[in-house]
């Protein structure tokens, strides 16, 4: 992987952690950290060795603490429309990355920043982790598509009560209204994370994936059409070794040996 200035990343075991490094600035998104998730999340789609990646904050205080509002702040209306694309594009990228992305969130996790864990696949809190969407209290609304994400992932209602009310949420309350899945002790957090990304591991990276693009497509169509989109993923799942492995090896009552290869040699 590339060496960058705002971004750590480590890989364990087929396991790619991406921590955000602006501690000072709570790990604010200015423009280099948008460009540099962005490179990241290429190499990491590209990079074989990775089966799943972990996106983290550093520091204890903050995930990310939302959009970078000193860079937002001297922004005209092209520079604006110019930074919205660049998110855009890069949670875009994290959404759709062909491997599971789990969202370790060890504290604020504001705008920009809950915006960025809406757009992993699966979020785990610290206990300690704040969620909310401030906006409306800058003048302006979710840009990173906190507006739709939001409302897709806990309820039309629930997303207007902490969009139009900026209110933070802690963890427990992130849990109930379904916006994390998981809530740990701090000191936990990243065991948590990895402990969640070896089991899917375990499993064949061809279907994860592959129901990975189902359920993201799948959601935004109509359900006889999302339907026909399952039938053609699951159609296709019968193209990969992994398929016949795990069939193989129910039959032969013992536990597969995933070579997560898309065509049957
Ligand atoms: N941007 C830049 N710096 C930030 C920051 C941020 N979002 N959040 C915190 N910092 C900086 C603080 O300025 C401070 O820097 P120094 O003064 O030490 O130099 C340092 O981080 C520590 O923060 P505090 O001193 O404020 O720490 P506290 O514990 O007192 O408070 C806090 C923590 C998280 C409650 C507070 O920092 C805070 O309210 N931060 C701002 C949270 C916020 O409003 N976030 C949402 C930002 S708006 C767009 C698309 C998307 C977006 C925008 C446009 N387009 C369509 C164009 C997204 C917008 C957002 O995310």
């Amino acid at each position: 992987m590339s060496d960058y200035t705002t971004l750590l990343i480590a890989e364990e075991a087929g396991v790619a952690i991406v921590t955000i490094n602006r501690p000072k600035a709570l790990n604010a998104l200015n423009s280099t950290v948008l460009d540099e998730l962005s490179a990241a999340f290429d190499e990491l789609a590209a990079n074989d060795a990775v089966k799943a990646v972990i996106l983290t904050g550093s520091g204890e205080k903050a995930f990310v603490a939302g959009a970078d509002i000193t860079e937002m702040k001297e922004m005209n209306v092209v520079e604006g429309k110019l930074f919205a694309e660049k998110g855009q594009n890069v949670f875009l990228k994290v959404e759709q990355c062909p491997k599971p992305v789990i969202a370790a969130v060890n504290g604020f996790a504001l705008g920009g920043g809950c915006e960025l864990a809406m757009a992993c696949d699966i979020r785990i809190a610290s206990e300690t982790a704040k969620f909310g969407q401030p906006e409306v209290g800058l003048g302006i609304v979710p840009g990173f598509g906190g507006t739709q994400r939001l409302a897709r992932l806990i309820g039309r209602g629930m997303a207007k009560l902490l969009i139009y009310t900026a209110d933070i949420i802690d963890a427990q309350e992130s849990l109930r209204v379904g916006l994390v899945q998981k809530v740990t002790a701090p000191e936990g957090l990243l065991d948590e994370a990895k402990s969640v990304t070896k089991r899917i591991l375990k499993k064949s990276s061809v279907a994860v994936s592959l129901a990975k693009d189902a359920i993201n497509r799948g959601v935004e169509m109509d359900i006889p059409n999302a339907m026909q989109y399952e039938a053609y993923i699951f159609g296709t799942c019968f193209a990969s070794e992994d398929q016949q492995e795990g069939m193989t090896a129910f039959v032969e009552k013992r536990k597969p040996s995933f070579s997560g290869r898309f065509v049957k040699k």
